[in-house]
């Protein structure tokens, strides 16, 4: 999906325009992947544009500088900051954001801990991740031949910019089959996540998840509507979960900054229940856009108003 260009990005400290926002080609993040990442999202609302748990996703950020010793010249404070800065300057009334931490420029030791960390916040405009159909109709997804890293090899908890790799060689071959988005297996082969999504499956009124022992981020979305599901009455449960699960369920979902909660119709070309969108998903889905669109209190505190 192309990006529409804003003003202004964020960096080291100060804004700056979009086409001077450069590095040099010998960083190390670009060659070695050692950058963490954040992709946060703020929503059109009457009260003007707010941030879907900013702290949340600030916090994380941090977590991932934390495992992968990357230190960082800002305090999450700043970071807070320079990400409501960013999205005022842009004038966005909704829009994707983009912080990323990452060695830059020095020597090229694989440690890189002598390399300077470099922080950028970048912001765009930018839709429905899966297309707006998807939201309503459901994606085609396919169980992908790799498998999410086992938890002795890579942090999968940690938003590091290597471990994209493993997304992109899953969802690069889920296209090539006509597929949506591939869905990963951990190394024991129970269901993991989406490249860039968290994987939900609905059986007999019950909402399943994977659990984080299964390779997979923790994602933001994934714990608002766990939150969500709850206050909603359904009962939850987050165990390991075989594939077979996801053809004899009645309803799949997946849940993302970017996808947030967009229903699976079909996998491996085998429709899910009823082959569109469920009454449990669409139920979430209203409980989700009813907040982030300011329709719905936010009883949790999820929003940060960028105009207050
Ligand atoms: N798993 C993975 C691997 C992942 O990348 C994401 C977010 C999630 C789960 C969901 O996490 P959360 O956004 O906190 O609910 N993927 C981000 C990057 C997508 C991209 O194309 O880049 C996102 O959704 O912003």
């Amino acid at each position: 999906m192309a990006i529409s260009k804003a003003e202004w990005i964020w960096v080291n400290g100060q804004l700056v325009p979009w086409e001077e926002a450069k590095v040099h080609v010998l960083v190390h993040g670009l060659h070695y992947g050692s950058s963490v990442f954040e992709g946060i999202r703020a929503y059109d609302t009457p009260r003007g544009p707010a941030i879907f748990c900013l702290s949340n996703h600030v916090d994380r950020l941090f977590y991932s500088c934390r495992v992968f010793r990357l230190a960082v010249p800002f305090s999450k404070a700043q970071i807070t900051d320079a990400i409501l800065e960013t999205v005022r300057a842009n004038g966005h009334k909704a829009c994707y954001i983009r912080p990323l931490i990452f060695r830059g420029f020095g020597g090229l030791a694989i440690d890189g801990r002598e390399n300077p960390t470099e922080v950028i916040v970048a912001t765009w405009e930018w839709g429905a991740y899966l297309g707006e159909e998807a939201l309503m109709q459901g994606v085609e997804v396919g169980i992908s031949s790799w498998r999410r890293m086992s938890p002795g090899t890579l942090p999968a908890m940690a938003k590091i910019g290597g471990q994209y790799v493993n997304s992109q060689l899953a969802t690069m071959e889920a296209h090539d089959r006509g597929f949506s988005e591939g869905i990963m297996l951990d190394v024991n082969g129970y269901l993991s996540e989406g490249s860039g999504e968290n994987l939900f499956l609905v059986h007999q009124g019950i909402i399943y998840t994977p659990p984080l022992a299964a390779s997979i981020l923790s994602g933001v979305t994934r714990n608002s509507v766990l939150t969500l599901a709850d206050e909603l009455g359904y009962p939850v449960r987050e165990e390991f979960l075989t594939r077979e699960m996801l053809y004899l369920a009645d309803e799949v979902f997946m849940t993302g900054t970017a996808a947030e909660v967009t229903p699976v119709r079909a996998v491996d070309g085998v429709p899910v229940g009823n082959g569109g969108r469920g009454p449990v998903t669409k139920a979430l889905q209203e409980a989700f856009f009813g907040i982030v669109r300011g329709e719905v209190k936010d009883r949790h505190g999820w929003l940060t108003f960028v105009d207050d």
